[in-house]
């Protein structure tokens, strides 16, 4: 048995083993695989044969990794324009599940996995789990919706597989998931960090203090949080949250997972191959910087994705974590390149006022930007909430802390925004992925 493997400590489980993979075995075996994905899609999916033909390239072209970079990209565009079956590599009788995802405009991009492919997300759904420090024995809540979506389904199987138990509860419902928390002793809890804010504080109106219960790790994802959200909920419930990514156009959850260490998520590179690229020209970016993730399926059968460009903002870094794991770890995933704002010529992030007003004491992590547009102006109003101690009669007071938030926010973002103090439960609550802008600009 490999020896690191054995020294990671916690969350040890035998499907783990390919994390810790000697560097070179892990370069032939993406190899392999990437050649056989390549020569798949070739064979059966008719836009990526015409982009390659396109590009005068053969699947035997692909002689090594770096050979990657002369395949064209996928974008959710082609999903779009494709829908709802088009980039299906595997006839339907051999594919057994469907899922979609919504998006914001119009039809949902369709998603399909044959047998194996499910048994292959169950694999990277158990190492993320093993990653958290999670095994048989443990009582996982899974609070992510159950669906389309494939937060809910991803999860389940995946803790199945474990050998752990398994509450298919789904999202929403508040005071029955705490119930259900203390009734059951639950160990574990998948939802949205946001949704998870939400519990706490409906736990502390209920008068159970999430503290006193057996919970001890939280799986989550599916949307951007920061460091300062995460001291939040672990000093509020004493749980370690761990960060977990994933997106449906690739597998779902389980593309990549924080270790105990939480210095970055692991990428299971031997199932999703990473490179980091230029936002506008597509172009590598240098080893550790700053770029668009783009993944491509090494093993999946019914909707192989080569190159897909993910919008998701974060570097790569191949330095061995003290964990012992071999595979690459990604930065926190605080952004997506078609995330960001343009106010007045400023770029701005959602996740920037999320730090700068969590650094200020008597504000709650909920909050909301609202975007206006005045004599042909943009114009952003965060409404944040504050706690019932600070919102107070004391109108000195409240102004205060008003013109504290107005100067952390305009630290971090160079831009002066209004600041509007709402009563805590104001701003709404979503039971899975938070909505933190609202447009009225082109209402
Ligand atoms: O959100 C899959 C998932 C479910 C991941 C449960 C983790 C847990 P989609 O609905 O297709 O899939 O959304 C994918 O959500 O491209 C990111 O922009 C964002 N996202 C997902 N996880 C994280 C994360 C699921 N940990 C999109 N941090 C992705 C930041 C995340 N953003």
């Amino acid at each position: 048995m490999n020896e690191l493997w054995c020294d990671s400590g916690r969350g040890f489980h035998p499907a783990s083993a390919p994390d810790f993979l000697p560097v070179e075995q892990l370069r032939d075996l993406q190899l392999r695989r990437l050649r056989s994905v390549v020569q798949r899609s070739y064979d059966q999916v008719k836009l990526f044969r015409e982009r390659m033909e396109a590009r005068n390239l053969l699947p035997a072209d692909i002689q090594r990794l770096e050979d990657i970079k002369r395949l064209p990209f996928y974008e959710k565009s082609d999903l779009r324009d494709t829908y709802p079956f088009g980039l299906f590599a595997s006839p339907m009788q051999e594919i057994v599940r469907l899922h979609a995802s919504s998006g914001t405009t119009g039809k949902p991009i369709v998603v399909a996995y044959t047998q194996e492919d499910i048994d292959v997300w169950s694999n990277v759904m158990v190492r993320s789990f093993a990653s958290c420090g999670l095994h048989r024995g443990d009582i996982i809540q899974n609070a992510y919706g159950y669906g389309l979506f494939t937060g809910g389904l991803g999860a389940h199987y995946g803790a199945e597989a474990l050998g752990a138990t398994v509450i298919p509860i789904s999202g929403g419902n508040t005071q029955r998931q705490i119930m259900i928390l203390k009734d059951f002793s639950v160990t574990a809890i998948c939802c949205t960090p946001s949704y998870f804010l939400h519990i706490l504080d409906q736990s502390a109106e209920m008068k159970i203090n999430i503290k006193d219960l057996p919970l001890r790790v939280g799986v989550f994802g599916a949307e951007p949080w920061t460091e300062g959200m995460r001291e939040r909920i672990q000093a509020e419930s004493n749980i370690e949250a761990y960060d977990i990514y994933g997106l449906s156009e690739i597998i779902g959850p389980g593309v990549a997972i924080e270790c105990h260490k939480h210095s970055g998520l692991h990428i299971f590179e031997d199932v999703f191959y990473p490179e980091i690229v230029n936002i506008h020209t597509g172009e590598p970016v240098p080893e550790g910087a700053e770029g668009e993730l783009v993944l491509t399926t090494l093993t999946k059968q019914a909707m192989p994705m080569i190159r897909y460009r993910t919008h998701d903002i974060t570097r790569l870094c191949r330095e061995r974590c003290a964990c012992g794991r071999t595979i690459a770890r990604i930065e926190r995933i605080a952004r997506r390149s078609d995330d960001m704002l343009i106010i007045r010529g400023v770029n701005l992030y959602p996740s920037q006022i999320e730090s700068a007003l969590l650094k200020v004491e008597g504000t709650l992590p909920h909050y909301q930007l609202i975007l206006k547009r005045d004599k042909g102006l943009d114009q952003v109003e965060v409404d944040v909430e504050v706690t019932s101690e600070f919102f107070s009669d004391k109108i000195s007071a409240m102004e205060d802390l008003q013109q504290k938030l107005s100067h952390a926010i305009e630290n971090t973002t160079g831009l002066r925004v209004d600041v509007r103090l709402v009563q805590p439960h104001t701003i709404a609550r979503s039971e899975g992925k938070a909505k933190r802008v609202i447009d009225k600009r082109n209402l």
